[in-house]
This record gives C-alpha cells, structure tokens and sequence, in this order.
C-alpha cells in the first residue's frame, strides 16, 4: 500500500494529494458533472504550481469520482448568472484563470495523464486534452458544445484541434486536418472513444472496468508501466515512444471508424472559406451524414459559428498561448451579447433546446467584425 498525503484545497469539490509517485488530483463535484468552478480551477493551479518543485511528485494524475463524466465543461451556468446582472469582470476573471491552467497543463514538465472514463466537454477537454497522456476507456465520449450556448470553442481547443495528427484514412495521410478541427470545433460531434484514439484526442485505449486498475498502476509505478499494454494508435505516432501497445488501434482504413470514414467529406466541405462558404456547401450536400451534421449544427447561435470558424482558422498559425488570448478576447466579447445568457437558458436552465439567437441568420453576421478583433 502506498501513503497517501492531502493537500488543501479551496473547496470541498476537488480532492488533491499525493500518492506514490503520483500527484492526484479527483475531481469530485459529481451532481454537475464535476463542471469547473472558479475554487476548482484555483485548485488545480495551486496543486501544480506546488508539485512542479516536488522531485517525490514524477507523474500528475487528473481523474473524476463520477462514474458518468470526466468533467463537463466550466461553471457556464455561474458565469450566465453573472452575465445577465451585468457583472462581466468575475466571469472574465474566471475564463482568464481558467485558460492559465491550460496553457500551465500544455507547458507542465512532467507527464500528465487524464483518466477520461465517460463525457469530456468543453473545459473538461481544457484540463485533458493539453496534457501528456489522454487515456480513455471504451465509456469515454468528447464534444465541443460550445456553439449551442452562444459561446466560442475555446479553452486552447481552437489550437488543440487544430494541430491534432488523425491516423490516416485511405486517400488521406495521417496529421493535421484544418478540416476536421473547424468540424469538431463546430458541431458538436461526439467522437467515441475509438474516435478520440483515431484522432489523435487520445492517446491510450484501456479496457473497460479497468480505470481503477490503470489508476492504482500510475500511482504505484508511474504512467510508461501503467500503460505497457495499453492500445494506441496506428499511424499517427501518438505513444511512438513505448512502441508496444498493440498495435490494432484504428488505423489506415478508418475500419469502425465513423470520423474517420467520413474525412475526405469533412475536407471538401469544413476545409476552406468563412463560415457562410462552408454553411452553402453543408446547405448543398446531400446523404445521411450531411443530414446528422445539419442536425448537429441547427442549435447552434450564427454569430458563434463565424468568430469560432475566425478563431480556428487563426489557430492553425499561433501558439497556445496566442490561440487562448484570442479565444479569451472573443469569449469577453459574446457574453456581452444577450445570445450568451439565452444559449445557457436554453440547454442548462430551462433546458427547453429552444434558443432565440439574434441574428438568427449566418448571412446577418459580419465576420470582419471578428478578424478585425483578432488583429
Ligand atoms: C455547452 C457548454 C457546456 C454545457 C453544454 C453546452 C458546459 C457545461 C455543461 C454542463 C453540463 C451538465 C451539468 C453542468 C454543466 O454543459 O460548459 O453543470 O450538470 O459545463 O452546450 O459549454
């Protein structure tokens, strides 16, 4: 048995300690599905700032207590509530602490590993996706629903996303997919957690059941054993490293892939263009999967879609931080819109799906409007 060593936090809804070689972090605000409120973000902040000069601490450790969820996003429903009292500047503070974490995740010099066993969204991807070991079990899902609340995908996954190494399809080599990153960014689409592997989301594949197990083996031995024969993804050099994982992840071919049948259709309509250039060729397109994409897309606010489609195009030229910033000014600049409050009244309070965005056309909004925020 190893010892095990708390740490305070400020709040009840985040775990942190020590353990073997391991600095753990559990998130546990499992009736929100751990969504991350500001104390949360504090936390871990704190808790990485403090292990960073730990020489005990080797490996970092972020899991959930909730069986259902990783972690569901940032506290938007706190943040709307702010909003609509014309109180900007805590949200704001909130979303600008939130976004140091990422970029502190991205820059962190040893292994982070996210154990994601159910639903990532959003922030959840935030404090996931920039580490070094994304590990996912076959219950994992991630989304970027962003769109739906009025809001911008954000959390350095403009960025994130758009630098992704995808495993390849026949026809297209694997890497990078400007494509496939404004699609993700945009619609919603929920990639399984075969799809998180194939595109480059994750990076190790563990069996069902065994995230408890995989956890135990991090803190006891550190995350290279824990992982020995853990599956990674062919093609994409993800965990080329070890080189020993099983080495039938979703490769060249996309086999039970769904994202990755579907690429060469993403790149000839997500792959070039503003948003209302895309929205013609979707509104033109036609089969099943045109069909699920225009479903996926029909909650989503227009001015949303444009200042994100802005962002993600800008993000395939800067740095995380550069791309955070960016996200971060275009965030400000949406909660200041009533579309923000309706968007989170609409999915998270009311929970009617019935938003009313203004404008409500894509033709009524200027995207010059946000390059010339971004310049
Ligand atoms: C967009 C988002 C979020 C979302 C839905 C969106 C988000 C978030 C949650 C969420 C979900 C379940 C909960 C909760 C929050 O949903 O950020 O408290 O119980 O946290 O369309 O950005």
């Amino acid at each position: 048995m190893t010892h095990r060593t708390d740490i305070t936090t400020p709040t009840d809804d985040l775990s942190v300690y020590t353990e073997g070689v391991a600095g753990v972090i559990d998130l546990d605000r499992p009736r929100a599905l751990n969504s991350l409120t500001h104390p949360m973000v504090t936390g871990i902040a704190d808790a990485l700032a403090a292990w960073r000069d730990d020489p005990t601490v080797t490996t970092v450790l972020i899991r959930s207590t909730s069986p259902k969820a990783f972690c569901a996003g940032g506290d938007v429903r706190w943040a709307a509530g702010r909003d609509a009292d014309d109180d900007h500047a805590t949200p704001d503070a909130f979303f600008r602490e939130e976004y140091d974490l990422n970029a502190t995740l991205a820059e962190y010099p040893r292994p982070v590993v996210a154990l994601i066993d159910g639903l990532v969204m959003g922030g959840g991807l935030g404090i996931s996706a920039h580490g070094s070991h994304r590990v996912v079990t076959p219950s994992a899902w991630a989304s970027m629903p962003e769109m739906a609340i009025g809001f911008v995908t954000d959390v350095g996954m403009t960025h994130v996303l758009s630098h992704l190494r995808h495993a390849g399809v026949d026809g297209v080599a694997p890497g990078p997919s400007p494509a496939l990153a404004l699609f993700l960014a945009v619609t919603g689409y929920r990639q399984s957690a075969e799809e998180m592997l194939w595109s480059g989301l994750a990076t190790h594949l563990v069996p069902e059941g065994t995230a408890e197990q995989v956890a135990d083996r991090v803190i006891a031995e550190g995350v290279d054993a824990a992982l020995a024969d853990a599956r990674t993804a062919a093609g994409a050099g993800v965990g080329s490293g070890s080189g020993s994982g099983s080495g039938s992840g979703p490769g060249a071919g996309g086999g039970d892939v769904p994202l990755a049948a579907h690429l060469g259709w993403i790149g000839e309509t997500f792959g070039s263009g503003e948003w209302a250039e895309v929205a013609a060729r979707i509104d033109a397109a036609t089969g099943p999967f045109a069909d699920e994409v225009r479903s996926l897309l029909a909650p989503a606010n227009p001015t949303s879609l444009v200042a994100t489609t802005e962002l993600v195009r800008r993000s395939a030229r800067s740095t995380l931080r550069g791309a955070l910033d960016a996200e971060y000014a275009v965030g400000c600049a949406l909660r200041r819109q009533p579309n923000f409050v309706e968007g989170v009244r609409a999915v998270l309070v009311d929970k009617d799906h019935e938003p009313s965005f203004r404008p409500a056309d894509v033709a009524d909004v200027d995207p010059a409007v946000w390059r010339d925020l971004l310049a």
